[in-house]
C-alpha cells in the first residue's frame, strides 16, 4: 500500500505537503480497492441469496474499516493552516464517502454490514405469498405495483397495497440496531448523528441545509396543495362515500406503491380528454419497443446534444430485465464498476412509459459517471447528490410531446391550450405530487437517527409525515405492529432521500439554462434541446467539474446564480396551477 498513506505518526509536525501526499495516496488507495467491493455489491444485488450476501457483507467490511482508518489519520490535518483548497476538500469529502458511517469495533462494525445486506437482500427478495409453501402464490412487487396502476378497484388495489406493507415488518428489528449502529459510528467520526452527517454533504451546516429545504417547500406547497385539491376531488367522484372527511388521499387508490407519483391517474384527472393523446404506453408497445431498444432510444438523446456513444460494455454487462430463475434487487440503479468505463444500469424493465422515463433518469447517472471519470476518486460524485439525481431528470423534461412526436411515440401535437394543459397534468403528477414524498423520507430518518422518533413510534411517526406533508392517509390502521418505511427501497437500501427532492427543484433550474443555451425563446415547458449541441455542451462541462468545488460555484456557472430557486419549476407550471385554482374554486382545500 501507498507509504504516504501511513505517515510515520511523530516523525514530524505535518505539512501541507504531507497532506497533498496522504489525499493522493487516499485517491489511489480507492482505486486499487474499488473493484472487489462495487463487484460484490454488483452480484449480491443480481443474485440474491446466503452467499452474495456474506461476500458484500464482509466486502463492505473491508472497505468501512480502511475507511474509518483513514478518517482518523486525516484528523491530524484538520486544523493544519495552508493546506490547499483542493486538498483541504479532499479531506472534508473522504469522511461523507458512505452514507454508512460505521463503529470501528469490529464485532460491531461486521454486525452493521450483515444487517445491511440482509436488509438489502430482503427488500429485493420481498414477496406475499398466500401460500408460503406454493411459490405460484407470490407476488412480487412489480405484480403488485401492476394491480394498483392498472386496476382502480378499491378493494383490489387496497389488498396490493397491503399485501406489500406487510412484507417489511420482519425488517423492523435490523432497522433499530442498524440506526443505533450507524449513529455510533457517525458518533465517531464527529458528527452529532448519522443524520447529522448525511446532511453535511452540501457545502453549508447541517443546520443550514435543513433550512434550505423549508424554504423550498414553501416555495412549491401551494402549488401541491392545489394539485392534492384537485386529484382528491375527482378520486371522491370516483369513489363516492369512500374517502375520508379530513381531506385527506387514501394511501391505496393513488396507482402507487408510495404515493410518490400520481402517473396512473392520468386518465381520472386529465384536464381535456378529447384535446391530445399522450398515450405512450400504448404507443410503446404498438412499436415493439424492447428493454434494450428503450434504453437505444434514451442513448440517442444524450447522443444527439453531443455526449457520447455508451460503451459497448455497458449492453453487455448491464442487468435491463428481471432474470426468471433468481431473486434481484429491481429497483432501477446505475453503476460505475471501476471508475474508467465499466458502467451499467440495473433495471427490471417493463414495456410501459413509466420505466421508458427511468431509463432516460439512469442514463443521466451514467454520464455523470464517464464525465467525471478523470478526476480523482474523492471527487468524483455529484457537485452534491442532488445533482446527480437531476441530471437524467432534466433530460425527462425534454419529453414534450413534440419530441415524442418526432421519435414517434405520440401523434403529431396541435399545441392547443388544451393540449398543454394536457401534457402539464401527465408532468405533474410526477414531478408535483413527488415533492413531499421526496421531501419527508428523510425528515423520517432525521428524527430516527436523531432520537426524536423512538422504534416504538416509528410507524405512527412515519403516517404523521405522510399525511403532513402528503395530505395521503393509509384508509386501514397501521399500527406498530408494521414498519411501512421498509416497504420503501432506500429505507432497507439506505440510500438518502433528500437528494430526489433537491433534484425536482434543481432540474427546472437545469433546464431553464440548457433552453436558454439552445437559445429557444418560448414557453419552458415546450422546450426540448433534443438534438442542440450546445446546450448539450453546457451540461456536460457541469457534469465534468464532479464535486471538485463546491456545488454552489458550479450551479454558478451553468445558471449565473448558486442558489437552489423553485422559480423555475414555478414558472414552468405556472398554466397549469392558474388552472387547477379555477378548478378548486368553491371547493373547499387542505387537510387537517
Ligand atoms: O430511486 C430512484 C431512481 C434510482 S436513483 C429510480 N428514484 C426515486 C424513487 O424511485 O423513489 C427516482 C425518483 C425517485
Ligand atoms: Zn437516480
Amino acid at each position: 500500500m501507498a507509504t504516504s498513506i501511513a505517515l510515520a505518526a511523530g516523525a514530524h509536525a505535518a505539512t501541507p505537503a504531507d497532506a497533498d501526499a496522504f489525499i493522493a495516496g487516499i485517491n489511489q488507495e480507492i482505486r486499487d480497492n474499488y473493484v472487489e467491493v462495487t463487484a460484490a455489491q454488483w452480484v449480491s444485488e443480481t443474485y440474491i441469496n446466503g452467499d452474495t450476501e456474506v461476500l458484500v457483507a464482509k466486502a463492505n467490511e473491508r472497505a468501512l474499516a480502511r475507511l474509518s482508518a483513514n478518517v482518523e489519520k486525516s484528523a491530524q490535518f484538520d486544523s493544519l493552516a495552508g493546506i490547499s483548497p483542493l486538498t483541504r476538500r479532499g479531506i472534508d469529502l473522504l469522511k461523507l464517502q458512505t452514507a454508512m458511517p460505521a463503529p470501528k469495533d469490529p464485532a460491531k462494525l461486521s454486525e452493521l454490514t450483515q444487517i445491511a445486506s440482509r436488509l438489502n437482500a430482503a427488500y429485493g427478495a420481498g414477496k406475499s405469498c398466500t401460500d408460503e409453501a406454493r411459490p405460484e402464490t407470490c407476488r412480487n412487487l412489480d405484480q403488485l405495483s401492476k394491480v394498483l396502476a392498472e386496476n382502480r378497484d378499491w378493494d383490489a388495489d387496497l389488498e396490493a397495497w397491503t399485501a406489500w406493507h406487510n412484507t417489511a415488518r420482519g425488517m423492523r428489528k435490523d432497522y433499530v440496531r442498524f440506526a443505533q449502529l450507524v449513529n455510533e459510528g457517525a458518533g465517531e467520526m464527529g458528527y452529532a448523528n448519522a443524520g447529522e452527517m448525511w446532511r453535511a454533504g452540501y457545502d453549508m451546516s447541517a443546520a443550514d441545509l435543513r433550512k434550505e429545504t423549508d424554504r423550498l417547500w414553501q416555495q412549491v406547497q401551494p402549488l401541491y396543495k392545489d394539485l392534492q385539491c384537485y386529484a382528491r376531488t375527482k378520486l371522491d367522484a370516483q369513489y363516492p362515500g369512500k374517502l375520508a372527511k379530513d381531506g385527506t388521499i387514501p394511501a391505496h387508490i393513488t396507482g402507487n406503491m408510495w404515493s410518490q407519483d400520481w402517473s396512473a391517474l392520468y386518465p381520472l384527472l386529465q384536464p381535456y380528454p378529447n384535446a391530445s393523446n399522450l398515450d405512450v404506453d400504448a404507443a410503446l408497445k404498438q412499436k415493439q419497443y424492447t428493454p434494450v431498444s428503450m434504453v437505444q432510444r434514451a442513448e440517442d438523446f444524450y447522443t444527439s446534444i453531443g455526449f457520447p456513444a455508451l460503451p459497448k460494455s455497458f449492453y453487455e454487462k448491464s442487468q435491463l430485465t428481471r432474470p426468471a430463475d433468481r431473486d434481484v434487487v429491481c429497483h432501477a440503479s446505475a453503476w460505475d464498476l471501476n471508475l474508467e468505463g465499466d458502467v451499467r444500469i440495473k433495471m427490471c424493465i417493463n414495456i410501459n412509459e413509466e420505466d421508458f422515463r427511468t431509463v432516460y433518469h439512469e442514463l443521466g447517472h451514467i454520464y455523470y459517471y464517464l464525465a467525471y471519470n478523470k478526476l480523482p476518486p474523492l471527487f468524483q460524485t455529484g457537485a452534491h447528490d442532488g445533482f446527480h439525481e437531476a441530471i437524467g431528470d432534466t433530460i425527462q423534461l425534454n419529453l414534450t410531446p413534440g419530441y415524442l412526436g418526432q421519435i414517434g411515440l405520440a401523434g403529431e401535437s396541435k399545441q392547443s391550450k388544451e393540449a398543454v394543459l394536457n401534457a402539464q397534468m401527465k408532468q405533474a403528477l410526477e414531478k408535483i405530487a413527488f415533492l413531499p414524498f421526496g421531501k419527508l423520507i428523510d425528515e423520517w430518518r432525521w428524527g430516527v437517527f436523531d432520537g426524536s422518533i423512538k422504534p416504538e413510534n416509528y410507524n405512527a411517526a412515519w403516517w404523521a409525515l405522510k399525511k403532513k406533508y402528503q395530505g395521503v392517509a393509509p384508509i386501514v390502521a397501521r399500527g406498530e405492529e408494521n414498519f411501512d418505511p421498509g416497504a420503501k427501497y432506500h429505507v432497507p437500501g439506505n440510500t438518502p432521500y433528500m437528494r430526489y427532492f433537491l433534484a425536482h427543484i434543481l432540474q427546472f433550474q437545469f433546464q431553464r439554462e440548457l433552453c436558454k443555451a439552445a437559445g429557444y425563446k418560448g414557453p419552458l415547458h415546450e422546450c426540448s434541446i433534443y438534438g442542440n449541441k450546445e446546450a448539450g455542451k453546457k451540461f456536460w462541462a457541469m457534469l465534468e467539474k464532479g464535486s471538485s468545488q463546491p456545488w454552489q460555484d458550479t450551479l454558478k456557472e451553468l445558471t449565473g446564480k448558486g442558489e437552489m430557486d423553485a422559480s423555475a419549476i414555478l414558472d414552468y407550471f405556472a398554466p397549469l396551477h392558474a388552472w387547477l385554482k379555477q378548478q378548486n374554486k368553491g371547493k373547499s382545500c387542505g387537510w387537517n
